[in-house]
Protein backbone atom coordinates (compact mmCIF):
# COMPACT_ATOMS: atom_id res chain seq x y z
CA UNK A 1 0.00 0.00 0.00
CA UNK A 2 1.20 3.31 -0.74
CA UNK A 3 1.30 5.90 1.81
CA UNK A 4 -1.44 7.51 3.44
CA UNK A 5 -3.22 11.12 1.88
CA UNK A 6 -2.05 13.14 4.71
CA UNK A 7 -1.34 16.52 3.42
CA UNK A 8 -0.84 17.66 -0.68
CA UNK A 9 2.40 17.42 -1.50
CA UNK A 10 3.76 15.12 -4.38
CA UNK A 11 0.40 13.75 -5.77
CA UNK A 12 0.69 12.82 -9.07
CA UNK A 13 0.75 15.51 -11.74
CA UNK A 14 -3.21 16.29 -12.74
CA UNK A 15 -5.00 16.01 -9.13
CA UNK A 16 -6.95 19.40 -8.11
CA UNK A 17 -5.93 20.30 -4.40
CA UNK A 18 -7.44 22.89 -2.08
CA UNK A 19 -6.57 26.12 -2.67
CA UNK A 20 -6.87 27.93 0.49
CA UNK A 21 -5.05 28.29 3.56
CA UNK A 22 -6.95 25.15 5.90
CA UNK A 23 -4.84 25.94 8.46
CA UNK A 24 -5.67 29.40 8.76
CA UNK A 25 -9.38 28.79 7.84
CA UNK A 26 -11.56 28.40 11.12
CA UNK A 27 -14.27 26.06 11.44
CA UNK A 28 -18.05 27.82 10.70
CA UNK A 29 -19.54 25.18 10.22
CA UNK A 30 -20.57 21.53 11.90
CA UNK A 31 -22.66 18.99 10.24
CA UNK A 32 -24.08 16.31 11.89
CA UNK A 33 -24.28 12.80 9.74
CA UNK A 34 -21.02 13.03 7.79
CA UNK A 35 -21.07 10.19 5.23
CA UNK A 36 -20.05 9.91 1.24
CA UNK A 37 -22.94 12.12 0.59
CA UNK A 38 -21.94 15.48 2.64
CA UNK A 39 -18.38 14.52 1.13
CA UNK A 40 -19.35 14.46 -2.37
CA UNK A 41 -21.67 17.71 -1.85
CA UNK A 42 -21.90 20.01 1.29
CA UNK A 43 -18.26 19.59 1.87
CA UNK A 44 -17.30 20.10 -2.25
CA UNK A 45 -19.56 23.38 -2.58
CA UNK A 46 -17.57 24.97 0.66
CA UNK A 47 -13.97 23.44 -0.41
CA UNK A 48 -15.00 25.79 -3.91
CA UNK A 49 -16.44 28.55 -1.69
CA UNK A 50 -12.74 29.08 0.76
CA UNK A 51 -11.07 28.59 -2.64
CA UNK A 52 -12.82 31.57 -4.48
CA UNK A 53 -13.08 33.83 -1.67
CA UNK A 54 -11.94 32.55 1.35
CA UNK A 55 -13.64 32.55 5.00
CA UNK A 56 -13.98 30.76 8.20
CA UNK A 57 -15.96 27.90 6.71
CA UNK A 58 -14.11 24.84 7.27
CA UNK A 59 -16.25 21.92 8.60
CA UNK A 60 -16.26 19.76 11.85
CA UNK A 61 -18.09 16.43 11.17
CA UNK A 62 -19.89 14.58 13.32
CA UNK A 63 -20.80 10.86 13.03
CA UNK A 64 -23.81 10.17 15.04
CA UNK A 65 -23.47 6.45 15.13
CA UNK A 66 -20.44 5.00 13.44
CA UNK A 67 -16.66 5.40 14.09
CA UNK A 68 -16.00 4.17 10.68
CA UNK A 69 -15.78 7.87 9.07
CA UNK A 70 -13.65 9.20 11.50
CA UNK A 71 -11.32 6.92 11.92
CA UNK A 72 -10.66 6.84 7.93
CA UNK A 73 -10.40 10.90 7.70
CA UNK A 74 -9.33 12.30 10.66
CA UNK A 75 -5.82 10.49 10.20
CA UNK A 76 -5.77 12.18 6.97
CA UNK A 77 -6.31 15.23 8.10
CA UNK A 78 -9.57 15.40 6.93
CA UNK A 79 -8.13 15.42 3.59
CA UNK A 80 -10.18 13.18 0.93
CA UNK A 81 -10.52 12.28 -2.28
CA UNK A 82 -13.44 12.93 -4.65
CA UNK A 83 -13.71 10.58 -7.56
CA UNK A 84 -15.72 12.16 -10.45
CA UNK A 85 -16.44 9.33 -12.66
CA UNK A 86 -17.99 10.91 -16.00
CA UNK A 87 -19.03 8.25 -19.14
CA UNK A 88 -15.56 9.87 -20.76
CA UNK A 89 -13.40 9.61 -17.80
CA UNK A 90 -12.01 9.92 -14.39
CA UNK A 91 -10.76 13.04 -12.46
CA UNK A 92 -9.46 13.18 -9.12
CA UNK A 93 -9.55 15.98 -6.61
CA UNK A 94 -8.48 16.45 -3.26
CA UNK A 95 -11.10 17.84 -0.76
CA UNK A 96 -9.92 20.27 1.98
CA UNK A 97 -13.05 21.75 3.46
CA UNK A 98 -13.13 19.21 6.71
CA UNK A 99 -11.25 19.51 9.55
CA UNK A 100 -12.03 16.54 11.29
CA UNK A 101 -14.99 14.16 12.35
CA UNK A 102 -16.20 13.49 16.44
CA UNK A 103 -18.02 10.84 17.09
CA UNK A 104 -20.68 11.15 18.75
CA UNK A 105 -21.14 8.34 20.79
CA UNK A 106 -17.60 8.79 22.02
CA UNK A 107 -18.24 12.09 23.66
CA UNK A 108 -21.49 13.46 22.81
CA UNK A 109 -19.92 16.50 25.14
CA UNK A 110 -17.29 17.22 22.69
CA UNK A 111 -20.09 17.55 19.89
CA UNK A 112 -22.02 19.91 21.87
CA UNK A 113 -19.15 22.01 22.82
CA UNK A 114 -18.41 22.29 18.97
CA UNK A 115 -22.24 23.39 18.38
CA UNK A 116 -21.88 26.08 21.30
CA UNK A 117 -18.34 27.86 19.74
CA UNK A 118 -18.47 31.34 18.89
CA UNK A 119 -17.75 30.94 15.53
CA UNK A 120 -20.08 28.08 14.72
CA UNK A 121 -22.67 29.83 12.55
CA UNK A 122 -24.03 26.95 10.23
CA UNK A 123 -25.13 23.30 11.27
CA UNK A 124 -26.49 21.00 8.65
CA UNK A 125 -27.55 17.83 8.37
CA UNK A 126 -27.15 15.12 6.16
CA UNK A 127 -28.84 11.82 8.90
CA UNK A 128 -30.99 10.25 5.94
CA UNK A 129 -34.55 10.70 5.92
CA UNK A 130 -35.01 8.10 9.04
CA UNK A 131 -33.02 10.14 11.20
CA UNK A 132 -35.19 12.94 12.20
CA UNK A 133 -37.66 11.58 14.23
CA UNK A 134 -40.74 12.58 12.20
CA UNK A 135 -43.71 10.72 12.75
CA UNK A 136 -45.71 10.46 9.00
CA UNK A 137 -48.83 10.03 10.98
CA UNK A 138 -49.19 13.44 12.51
CA UNK A 139 -46.21 14.98 10.81
CA UNK A 140 -44.52 15.96 14.22
CA UNK A 141 -42.31 14.54 16.40
CA UNK A 142 -42.25 10.55 16.88
CA UNK A 143 -41.43 10.21 20.48
CA UNK A 144 -40.99 6.60 19.79
CA UNK A 145 -38.28 7.30 17.45
CA UNK A 146 -35.27 5.07 19.59
CA UNK A 147 -32.95 7.85 19.72
CA UNK A 148 -35.53 10.91 20.34
CA UNK A 149 -37.03 8.67 22.85
CA UNK A 150 -33.50 8.11 24.45
CA UNK A 151 -32.92 11.87 24.51
CA UNK A 152 -36.21 12.88 26.14
CA UNK A 153 -35.69 9.91 28.76
CA UNK A 154 -32.41 10.43 29.87
CA UNK A 155 -31.28 14.32 29.24
CA UNK A 156 -27.51 13.68 30.66
CA UNK A 157 -27.18 12.48 27.70
CA UNK A 158 -27.39 13.34 23.95
CA UNK A 159 -28.00 10.83 20.70
CA UNK A 160 -29.87 12.28 18.58
CA UNK A 161 -29.47 15.16 16.37
CA UNK A 162 -32.22 17.42 17.46
CA UNK A 163 -30.55 16.75 20.89
CA UNK A 164 -27.65 18.19 19.72
CA UNK A 165 -29.05 20.91 18.09
CA UNK A 166 -31.07 22.23 21.33
CA UNK A 167 -28.11 21.37 23.80
CA UNK A 168 -25.62 23.99 21.30
CA UNK A 169 -28.20 26.36 21.34
CA UNK A 170 -28.62 26.24 25.22
CA UNK A 171 -25.57 27.14 25.45
CA UNK A 172 -24.88 29.37 23.24
CA UNK A 173 -27.97 31.28 24.41
CA UNK A 174 -25.97 30.87 28.49
CA UNK A 175 -22.89 32.34 26.77
CA UNK A 176 -24.77 35.19 24.83
CA UNK A 177 -23.19 34.18 21.37
CA UNK A 178 -25.16 34.29 18.24
CA UNK A 179 -27.34 31.99 17.03
CA UNK A 180 -26.46 28.91 14.41
CA UNK A 181 -28.41 28.67 11.03
CA UNK A 182 -29.63 25.01 11.20
CA UNK A 183 -29.57 23.62 6.83
CA UNK A 184 -31.38 20.36 6.61
CA UNK A 185 -29.88 18.42 3.37
CA UNK A 186 -31.99 15.41 3.14
CA UNK A 187 -34.73 14.56 0.80
CA UNK A 188 -37.79 15.46 2.56
CA UNK A 189 -40.21 18.11 0.90
CA UNK A 190 -40.02 21.75 2.75
CA UNK A 191 -37.41 19.99 4.74
CA UNK A 192 -36.43 23.58 7.21
CA UNK A 193 -39.92 23.52 7.83
CA UNK A 194 -40.00 20.28 8.89
CA UNK A 195 -36.89 20.27 11.07
CA UNK A 196 -37.71 23.48 12.57
CA UNK A 197 -41.13 22.11 13.53
CA UNK A 198 -39.49 19.08 15.13
CA UNK A 199 -36.54 20.88 16.74
CA UNK A 200 -39.54 23.18 18.82
CA UNK A 201 -41.50 20.24 19.48
CA UNK A 202 -38.13 18.73 20.83
CA UNK A 203 -37.40 21.88 22.63
CA UNK A 204 -40.75 22.56 24.07
CA UNK A 205 -40.17 18.55 25.49
CA UNK A 206 -37.15 18.98 26.88
CA UNK A 207 -36.25 22.24 27.43
CA UNK A 208 -39.02 24.86 27.46
CA UNK A 209 -36.68 27.62 27.92
CA UNK A 210 -35.32 27.40 24.57
CA UNK A 211 -38.66 27.68 22.38
CA UNK A 212 -38.72 30.97 22.51
CA UNK A 213 -35.28 31.62 21.56
CA UNK A 214 -35.32 29.07 18.44
CA UNK A 215 -38.20 30.40 17.47
CA UNK A 216 -37.14 34.18 17.02
CA UNK A 217 -33.27 33.65 16.38
CA UNK A 218 -32.65 30.71 14.20
CA UNK A 219 -33.60 29.90 10.80
CA UNK A 220 -34.02 26.78 9.01
CA UNK A 221 -33.68 27.01 5.47
CA UNK A 222 -34.90 24.57 2.88
CA UNK A 223 -32.76 23.22 0.05
CA UNK A 224 -32.54 20.65 -2.36
CA UNK A 225 -29.67 18.96 -3.02
CA UNK A 226 -28.45 16.49 -6.23
CA UNK A 227 -26.04 14.40 -6.64
CA UNK A 228 -25.69 11.00 -7.06
CA UNK A 229 -23.04 9.15 -4.74
CA UNK A 230 -23.07 5.49 -4.43
CA UNK A 231 -20.90 3.78 -1.58
CA UNK A 232 -17.47 3.58 -1.94
CA UNK A 233 -16.05 0.27 -3.00
CA UNK A 234 -12.80 -1.72 -2.97
CA UNK A 235 -12.84 -0.17 -6.89
CA UNK A 236 -13.06 3.41 -5.54
CA UNK A 237 -10.22 3.23 -3.30
CA UNK A 238 -7.88 1.22 -5.50
CA UNK A 239 -8.61 3.47 -8.30
CA UNK A 240 -7.85 6.66 -5.87
CA UNK A 241 -4.63 5.17 -5.18
CA UNK A 242 -3.82 4.78 -8.65
CA UNK A 243 -4.99 8.05 -9.73
CA UNK A 244 -3.61 10.24 -6.51
CA UNK A 245 -0.49 8.02 -5.67
CA UNK A 246 -1.41 7.60 -2.22
CA UNK A 247 -3.80 5.51 0.06
CA UNK A 248 -6.81 7.02 0.77
CA UNK A 249 -9.15 4.99 2.99
CA UNK A 250 -11.81 7.72 3.05
CA UNK A 251 -12.10 8.42 -0.81
CA UNK A 252 -15.60 8.78 -2.38
CA UNK A 253 -17.03 8.55 -5.67
CA UNK A 254 -19.84 10.76 -8.11
CA UNK A 255 -21.01 11.44 -11.33
CA UNK A 256 -19.78 14.64 -12.68
CA UNK A 257 -23.12 16.28 -12.52
CA UNK A 258 -24.46 18.43 -9.08
CA UNK A 259 -26.98 20.61 -7.81
CA UNK A 260 -27.80 22.94 -4.71
CA UNK A 261 -30.60 25.15 -4.72
CA UNK A 262 -31.03 27.05 -1.21
CA UNK A 263 -33.14 29.82 0.42
CA UNK A 264 -30.85 32.71 1.69
CA UNK A 265 -32.42 32.96 5.10
CA UNK A 266 -28.75 32.45 6.90
CA UNK A 267 -28.34 34.35 10.26
CA UNK A 268 -24.86 34.24 10.81
CA UNK A 269 -23.60 34.61 7.81
CA UNK A 270 -22.78 31.90 4.48
CA UNK A 271 -19.98 30.46 2.77
CA UNK A 272 -19.60 32.25 -0.91
CA UNK A 273 -21.25 28.91 -2.11
CA UNK A 274 -22.65 30.41 -5.38
CA UNK A 275 -18.95 30.93 -6.60
CA UNK A 276 -19.18 27.17 -6.42
CA UNK A 277 -22.31 26.97 -8.55
CA UNK A 278 -25.05 26.71 -5.70
CA UNK A 279 -28.36 28.89 -6.39
CA UNK A 280 -29.73 31.06 -4.23
CA UNK A 281 -33.56 31.95 -4.52
CA UNK A 282 -36.71 32.82 -1.91
CA UNK A 283 -38.84 29.92 -2.63
CA UNK A 284 -36.97 26.22 -2.85
CA UNK A 285 -40.12 24.34 -3.11
CA UNK A 286 -40.77 23.72 -6.52
CA UNK A 287 -37.39 22.30 -7.03
CA UNK A 288 -37.34 20.17 -4.21
CA UNK A 289 -40.85 18.68 -4.91
CA UNK A 290 -39.69 18.40 -9.04
CA UNK A 291 -36.23 16.20 -7.81
CA UNK A 292 -37.83 14.47 -5.27
CA UNK A 293 -40.82 12.81 -7.55
CA UNK A 294 -39.28 13.15 -10.69
CA UNK A 295 -35.31 11.82 -9.82
CA UNK A 296 -36.43 9.73 -6.59
CA UNK A 297 -39.41 8.66 -7.47
CA UNK A 298 -38.23 6.90 -10.66
CA UNK A 299 -35.27 5.79 -8.23
CA UNK A 300 -37.38 3.91 -6.19
CA UNK A 301 -39.40 2.76 -8.79
CA UNK A 302 -36.61 1.33 -10.67
CA UNK A 303 -34.79 0.05 -7.61
CA UNK A 304 -37.73 -1.84 -6.39
CA UNK A 305 -38.49 -3.37 -9.78
CA UNK A 306 -34.92 -3.64 -11.12
CA UNK A 307 -33.59 -5.39 -8.05
CA UNK A 308 -36.21 -7.96 -8.27
CA UNK A 309 -35.51 -8.53 -11.66
CA UNK A 310 -31.92 -9.17 -11.04
CA UNK A 311 -30.77 -6.10 -11.38
CA UNK A 312 -27.70 -4.77 -9.31
CA UNK A 313 -27.49 -1.52 -10.55
CA UNK A 314 -29.18 1.36 -11.91
CA UNK A 315 -26.78 1.25 -15.08
CA UNK A 316 -28.24 -2.31 -15.41
CA UNK A 317 -31.48 -0.97 -15.40
CA UNK A 318 -30.97 1.52 -17.56
CA UNK A 319 -29.87 -0.95 -20.47
CA UNK A 320 -33.42 -2.96 -19.73
CA UNK A 321 -35.41 -1.40 -22.60
CA UNK A 322 -38.70 -2.75 -20.94
CA UNK A 323 -37.51 -0.66 -17.47
CA UNK A 324 -36.41 2.36 -19.53
CA UNK A 325 -40.28 2.73 -20.76
CA UNK A 326 -42.04 2.25 -17.60
CA UNK A 327 -38.86 5.00 -15.93
CA UNK A 328 -39.93 7.38 -18.68
CA UNK A 329 -43.64 7.08 -18.25
CA UNK A 330 -42.97 7.08 -14.48
CA UNK A 331 -41.25 10.66 -15.06
CA UNK A 332 -43.57 12.32 -17.06
CA UNK A 333 -46.41 11.24 -14.92
CA UNK A 334 -44.38 12.71 -12.09
CA UNK A 335 -44.00 16.14 -13.77
CA UNK A 336 -47.60 16.46 -14.87
CA UNK A 337 -48.46 16.80 -10.66
CA UNK A 338 -45.59 19.75 -10.80
CA UNK A 339 -46.43 23.29 -11.22
CA UNK A 340 -44.17 24.93 -13.33
CA UNK A 341 -40.55 25.24 -11.81
CA UNK A 342 -38.89 28.57 -12.87
CA UNK A 343 -35.74 28.08 -15.18
CA UNK A 344 -36.88 24.69 -16.10
CA UNK A 345 -37.80 22.32 -18.82
CA UNK A 346 -39.35 19.38 -17.28
CA UNK A 347 -38.50 17.27 -20.53
CA UNK A 348 -35.12 18.56 -20.61
CA UNK A 349 -34.61 17.69 -16.85
CA UNK A 350 -35.94 14.14 -17.49
CA UNK A 351 -34.02 13.58 -20.44
CA UNK A 352 -30.97 14.88 -18.35
CA UNK A 353 -32.15 12.35 -15.36
CA UNK A 354 -31.81 9.23 -17.61
CA UNK A 355 -28.41 10.07 -19.14
CA UNK A 356 -27.37 10.16 -15.21
CA UNK A 357 -29.13 6.98 -14.50
CA UNK A 358 -27.19 5.24 -17.23
CA UNK A 359 -23.93 7.00 -16.75
CA UNK A 360 -22.15 3.36 -17.18
CA UNK A 361 -18.87 4.45 -15.31
CA UNK A 362 -21.27 4.63 -11.72
CA UNK A 363 -22.03 1.67 -10.04
CA UNK A 364 -25.22 2.93 -8.04
CA UNK A 365 -26.76 -0.05 -6.03
CA UNK A 366 -30.72 -1.15 -6.49
CA UNK A 367 -30.27 -2.59 -3.35
CA UNK A 368 -29.06 0.44 -1.66
CA UNK A 369 -31.62 2.98 -3.09
CA UNK A 370 -34.28 0.37 -2.13
CA UNK A 371 -33.41 0.64 1.55
CA UNK A 372 -35.51 2.89 4.19
CA UNK A 373 -38.74 2.55 1.76
CA UNK A 374 -41.34 3.69 4.35
CA UNK A 375 -39.30 6.41 4.72
CA UNK A 376 -39.24 7.23 1.40
CA UNK A 377 -42.53 6.36 -0.36
CA UNK A 378 -44.20 9.41 0.48
CA UNK A 379 -42.46 12.26 -0.58
CA UNK A 380 -41.42 10.49 -3.81
CA UNK A 381 -44.43 8.31 -4.83
CA UNK A 382 -47.42 9.24 -2.22
CA UNK A 383 -47.64 12.46 -2.60
CA UNK A 384 -47.51 13.06 -6.36
CA UNK A 385 -49.69 10.07 -6.53
CA UNK A 386 -52.70 12.27 -4.63
CA UNK A 387 -52.07 15.24 -7.12
CA UNK A 388 -52.72 13.15 -9.78
CA UNK A 389 -55.90 11.37 -8.16
CA UNK A 390 -56.50 15.43 -7.73
CA UNK A 391 -55.82 15.97 -11.43
CA UNK A 392 -57.32 13.23 -13.01
CA UNK A 393 -54.32 11.74 -14.21
CA UNK A 394 -53.55 7.89 -14.62
CA UNK A 395 -53.21 6.32 -11.46
CA UNK A 396 -51.35 3.41 -13.22
CA UNK A 397 -47.48 4.51 -13.00
CA UNK A 398 -47.79 5.16 -8.80
CA UNK A 399 -49.77 2.16 -8.52
CA UNK A 400 -46.85 -0.24 -10.51
CA UNK A 401 -43.96 1.73 -7.98
CA UNK A 402 -46.31 0.47 -4.99
CA UNK A 403 -46.72 -2.98 -6.06
CA UNK A 404 -42.79 -3.06 -6.74
CA UNK A 405 -42.52 -1.89 -3.50
CA UNK A 406 -45.20 -4.76 -1.58
CA UNK A 407 -43.41 -7.42 -4.00
CA UNK A 408 -39.37 -6.35 -2.62
CA UNK A 409 -41.46 -6.28 1.10
CA UNK A 410 -42.13 -10.17 1.07
CA UNK A 411 -37.95 -10.31 1.29
CA UNK A 412 -37.57 -13.51 -1.40
CA UNK A 413 -36.80 -12.63 -4.87
CA UNK A 414 -38.07 -14.71 -8.04
CA UNK A 415 -35.34 -17.04 -7.73
CA UNK A 416 -35.62 -17.73 -4.20
CA UNK A 417 -32.79 -15.57 -2.78
CA UNK A 418 -33.87 -13.86 0.38
CA UNK A 419 -33.37 -9.94 1.35
CA UNK A 420 -33.04 -8.20 4.37
CA UNK A 421 -35.93 -5.25 4.17
CA UNK A 422 -33.77 -2.66 5.39
CA UNK A 423 -36.23 -0.41 6.56
CA UNK A 424 -37.10 0.92 10.13
CA UNK A 425 -40.43 -0.91 10.34
CA UNK A 426 -39.32 -3.98 8.62
CA UNK A 427 -40.70 -6.05 11.78
CA UNK A 428 -44.54 -4.84 11.47
CA UNK A 429 -43.51 -5.26 7.29
CA UNK A 430 -42.33 -9.00 7.63
CA UNK A 431 -45.35 -9.82 9.66
CA UNK A 432 -47.38 -7.97 7.75
CA UNK A 433 -45.94 -9.89 4.46
CA UNK A 434 -46.37 -13.18 6.71
CA UNK A 435 -49.82 -13.09 7.44
CA UNK A 436 -50.90 -12.40 3.95
CA UNK A 437 -49.04 -15.71 2.27
CA UNK A 438 -48.58 -14.94 -1.14
CA UNK A 439 -51.97 -13.79 -1.82
CA UNK A 440 -52.01 -10.32 -3.89
CA UNK A 441 -54.70 -8.72 -2.45
CA UNK A 442 -54.02 -9.73 1.26
CA UNK A 443 -50.58 -8.26 1.13
CA UNK A 444 -51.70 -5.26 -0.30
CA UNK A 445 -54.20 -5.25 2.05
CA UNK A 446 -52.25 -5.71 5.21
CA UNK A 447 -49.56 -3.27 3.68
CA UNK A 448 -51.73 -0.37 3.31
CA UNK A 449 -52.93 -0.41 6.70
CA UNK A 450 -49.65 0.16 7.87
CA UNK A 451 -50.45 2.86 10.08
CA UNK A 452 -49.65 6.41 8.38
CA UNK A 453 -47.90 5.21 5.29
CA UNK A 454 -50.52 5.10 2.32
CA UNK A 455 -53.01 8.39 2.67
CA UNK A 456 -56.72 7.14 2.74
CA UNK A 457 -57.69 8.87 0.27
CA UNK A 458 -55.14 7.50 -2.29
CA UNK A 459 -56.46 4.06 -1.23
CA UNK A 460 -59.84 4.18 -1.03
CA UNK A 461 -60.73 6.03 -4.37
CA UNK A 462 -59.94 6.52 -8.18
CA UNK A 463 -59.29 2.37 -8.15
CA UNK A 464 -55.66 3.35 -7.32
CA UNK A 465 -56.20 -0.33 -4.83
CA UNK A 466 -57.23 -2.65 -6.98
CA UNK A 467 -54.53 -1.14 -9.99
CA UNK A 468 -51.97 -2.07 -7.16
CA UNK A 469 -53.38 -5.88 -6.30
CA UNK A 470 -53.62 -6.31 -10.26
CA UNK A 471 -49.76 -5.71 -10.76
CA UNK A 472 -48.39 -7.40 -7.50
CA UNK A 473 -50.59 -10.30 -8.42
CA UNK A 474 -49.03 -10.68 -11.37
CA UNK A 475 -45.52 -10.12 -10.31
CA UNK A 476 -46.39 -12.49 -7.22
CA UNK A 477 -47.80 -15.42 -9.44
CA UNK A 478 -45.73 -14.50 -12.83
CA UNK A 479 -42.68 -13.29 -12.15
CA UNK A 480 -40.97 -9.30 -12.00
CA UNK A 481 -39.66 -9.89 -15.62
CA UNK A 482 -43.17 -11.46 -16.65
CA UNK A 483 -44.73 -8.03 -14.77
CA UNK A 484 -42.49 -5.79 -16.44
CA UNK A 485 -42.48 -6.80 -19.56
CA UNK A 486 -46.41 -6.64 -19.05
CA UNK A 487 -45.94 -3.11 -17.82
CA UNK A 488 -43.91 -1.72 -20.55
CA UNK A 489 -46.24 -3.49 -23.07
CA UNK A 490 -48.94 -0.87 -21.78
CA UNK A 491 -46.32 1.93 -21.22
CA UNK A 492 -45.89 1.76 -25.19
CA UNK A 493 -49.38 1.47 -25.85
C1 LIG B 1 -31.53 7.77 -3.89
C2 LIG B 1 -30.88 9.11 -3.53
O1 LIG B 1 -30.79 6.27 -2.24
C3 LIG B 1 -31.75 6.90 -2.69
O2 LIG B 1 -32.87 6.79 -2.19
O3 LIG B 1 -32.73 8.01 -4.56
O4 LIG B 1 -29.89 8.98 -2.61
C4 LIG B 1 -30.37 9.84 -4.78
O5 LIG B 1 -29.27 9.16 -5.35
C5 LIG B 1 -29.97 11.26 -4.46
O6 LIG B 1 -31.07 11.91 -3.88
C6 LIG B 1 -29.49 11.98 -5.70
O7 LIG B 1 -29.31 13.31 -5.41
Amino acid sequence: MADRLTDTAALNAGVAVPGYDRDAAKAGIVHLGTGAFHKAHEAVYTDGAMAASGGDWMITGVSLRSADVADALNPQNGLYTLLVRGPDGVSPRVIGSVREVLVAPRGPEQVIQALAREETKIVSLTITEKGYGLDPRTGGLDRDHPAIAADLNDPRRTVSALGFIVAGLRLRMMKDYAPFTVLCCDNLQNNGRVLRRLVLEFAEARDPKMVAYIRDRVTFPSTMVDRITPASTPQTFADVERLVGRADLAAVETEPFTQWIVEDDFVSGRPDWEAAGAVFVSDVAPYEKMKLRMLNGAHSTLAYAGYMAGHAHVRDVMGDADLVAIIGRHMAAAAATLDPVPGIELADYARDLRLRFANPAIAHQTYQIAMDGTQKLPQRLLEPALVALERGQSLEPFAFSVAAWMRYAVGRRDDGESHALRDPREAEIGAAAAGAGGDARALATALFDLPGLFPARLVEAGGFADMVVAKLDTMLRQGMRAAIAAEAVACRG
